[in-house]
């Protein structure tokens, strides 16, 4: 199966450019000299490295390697074939859409109701739903997901309901972390979804901790980290990625390439052949997708947990997309990118890519997705409303569930907040929160 869906495509013809190059840097494999002496090739091998001699001193970079191909699915041609392994029925083909359009739709309501004051804080993730529910439907809910915080959709996808998304934005007391994250720090431990963390790349070594663990208890199941261009410039992305190549660990590391991380583009933030580059660097299988492509991304998903349960081997993809919101609700992209720019890829979403194909195989039309587009908007305003309306947790719950037991500190802490609150009452709105 892996050699028929993306190896052929991705990792053969990353390998033959990397053989190609190996062999013309190879000339005359024998001898070499260094000053006046020279070694055999019949020297003992060095270590962990298989390379050849040569006598040609000569350094290397990007401009020696030919950029690794997109692993694309869903082209310009209305005749899309799809892999014959993995066959997505219809009505998961359909469900995907419906997902997609789920999102983009919540992500609308919540970001203007941020703008209204009524949220304190939302990130969209608009332009970047094919990799989430594309990759998301490739994997089983025992695979346990490490995400960044644009990843609603493979929480979406998994079964996280549109009232538990509103509850966690706006922190009331259904909120299972209790008001207590900013909005879109979502975490489930029924769906096997780790709570996001603030601290970029701090979900990459923790997630390679449990495929560890998932490897030494055999489990058959691997992790998915998902992280952003951006993310993968801390250290810790590069620690995590030696670590699962030289233990072995069953992990996908999925990065979304938006091109930004906030303000900086790309092209500031690495100047190798992006992220997918690196995988090879740290000998872990590597491929690059269209990551607007929900097929492609599908397939490639559904090909790398595979190689990683089989082989027991973390897997990069490197998903190529475009952030076409800001980059929060605190950021405001025209003052570092051209409306140009982001009209380009406004005309070519993935949903407006998907939908042309779901039509042309006649499992979409235009009733349906009106039809679609009104219940979802009404199942979630009248989430959002009634979220609303809870309680927000007691403030009392600011000092649990850190200890088991609360120590004597944190007690006289609360124990002066609470004299605090009731002398000052009348300054607070004490009646919108829960009473313990
Ligand atoms: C350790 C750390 N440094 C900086 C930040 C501030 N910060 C939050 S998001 C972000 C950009 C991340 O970009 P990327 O990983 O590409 O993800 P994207 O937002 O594009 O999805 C930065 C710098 C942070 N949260 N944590
Ligand atoms: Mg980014």
């Amino acid at each position: 199966m892996i050699e028929k869906v993306f190896p052929r495509r991705g990792k053969q013809i990353y390998f033959r450019n990397v053989l190609q190059q190996v062999q013309r840097f190879c000339s005359t494999p024998t001898k070499i000299k260094i000053g006046s002496s020279s070694i055999n090739a019949s020297d003992p091998p060095f270590l962990g490295i298989q390379a050849s001699y040569t006598s040609e001193l000569k350094f290397v970079n990007k401009e020696y390697y030919d950029p690794l191909p997109l692993f694309r699915i869903l082209n310009s041609s209305k005749h899309v074939r799809l892999p014959e392994d993995f066959k997505l029925d219809e009505q998961t083909l359909v469900r995907m859409y419906r997902k997609m359009i789920t999102l983009n739709i919540m992500d609308k309501i919540l970001y203007e109701s941020q703008r209204q004051g009524r949220i304190s804080f939302y990130m969209t993730n608009t332009g970047e739903e094919a990799i989430q529910i594309g990759s998301a439907a490739a994997v089983t809910l025992d695979d346990v997901i490490y995400a960044q915080y644009r990843e609603a959709g493979v929480l979406l996808w998994r079964g996280h309901s549109i009232v538990d998304f509103m509850n966690q934005c706006y922190g009331n007391h259904k909120d299972p972390s209790k008001g207590r994250q900013m909005p879109v720090h979502y975490g489930s431990k029924k769906l096997n979804f780790v709570t996001i963390s603030s601290p970029l790349t701090t979900q990459l070594p923790q997630a390679v901790g449990t495929a560890y663990a998932f490897k030494r208890s055999r489990k058959g199941a691997c992790v998915v980290c998902y992280f952003g261009e951006g993310a993968a410039s801390e250290g810790d992305a590069h620690a995590a990625f030696n670590f699962a190549a030289t233990l072995e660990c069953p992990i996908i590391f999925l990065c979304r390439n938006n091109g930004y991380a906030i303000s900086t583009p790309s092209l500031e933030q690495f100047k190798g052949d992006g992220i997918a580059a690196r995988g090879p660097a740290y000998g872990i299988h590597t491929i690059r997708v269209d990551g607007n492509d929900i097929l492609a991304m599908y397939y490639a998903t559904k090909a790398a947990r595979e190689l990683c349960i089989t082989e027991g081997k973390p897997v990069l993809i490197e998903a190529m997309t475009y952030r076409i919101g800001h980059h929060s609700t605190s950021d405001d992209s025209t003052a570092y990118r051209s409306i140009n720019e982001v009209d380009q890829w406004k005309h070519r979403t993935p949903i407006i890519r998907y939908r042309d194909y779901l039509e042309s195989v006649g499992l979409w039309c235009e009733q349906r997705e009106q039809e679609l587009n009104k219940s979802v908007k009404s199942s979630i305003l009248l989430a959002f409303t009634n979220a609303e309306k809870e309680f927000k947790p007691c403030w009392k719950e600011l000092f649990t569930d850190v200890y088991r037991t609360m120590p004597k500190h944190i007690r006289k802490q609360m124990c002066s907040m609470e004299d605090h609150v009731t002398e000052f009452h009348k300054h607070y709105p004490l009646q919108l929160f829960k009473q313990r």
